[in-house]
């Protein structure tokens, strides 16, 4: 059982969310989804539209997520490594490079590519512009 885990916001759930998701579990049989709870997105300077407890709703309605975890600190990953027994992990390479440490915990470190024109961001500013 290869074990898989990512991390993110995934606020106001999109597609650009659900390839990468698609694509990570392909590199395993089961795979973890560490969230980012509110406090931690408010270190991340990051204001969501979902709570928390909605954006794990959602994320565990999809076929490619198996468990959902809360994301906390950037200190966490070393030790959920351990604790998730995972093999393999992965981010979308707008992160390319930056948790190559993690390979010293003996896993595979995979930076796979952002899908094109769709972001969170994006989303909020296109709704702004179509404001009456
Ligand atoms: N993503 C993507 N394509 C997009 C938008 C996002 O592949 N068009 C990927 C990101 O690269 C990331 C994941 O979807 O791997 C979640 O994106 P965010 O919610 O923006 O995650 P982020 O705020 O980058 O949080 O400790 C790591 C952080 O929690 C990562």
């Amino acid at each position: 059982m290869k074990r898989v885990i990512t991390y993110g916001t995934f606020d106001l759930l999109h597609y650009g969310h659900i390839n990468l998701l698609r694509r990570a579990k392909k590199l395993g049989d089961y795979l973890v989804v560490a969230l980012s709870t509110d406090d931690f997105n408010l270190l991340k300077n990051k204001k969501c539209y979902f709570s928390y407890e909605k954006r794990k709703a959602l994320l565990e309605a999809i076929r490619y997520v198996d468990l959902v975890i809360p994301e906390t600190s950037w200190e966490q990953k070393k030790s959920d490594m351990h604790e998730y027994h995972i093999d393999t992990f992965v981010m979308g390479d707008d992160w390319k490079g930056k948790f190559d440490f993690l390979k010293a915990e003996g896993v595979e470190v995979v930076y796979l590519s952002r899908t094109p024109e769709i972001s969170t961001t994006q989303i909020k500013k296109d709704l702004n512009l179509q404001k009456k």
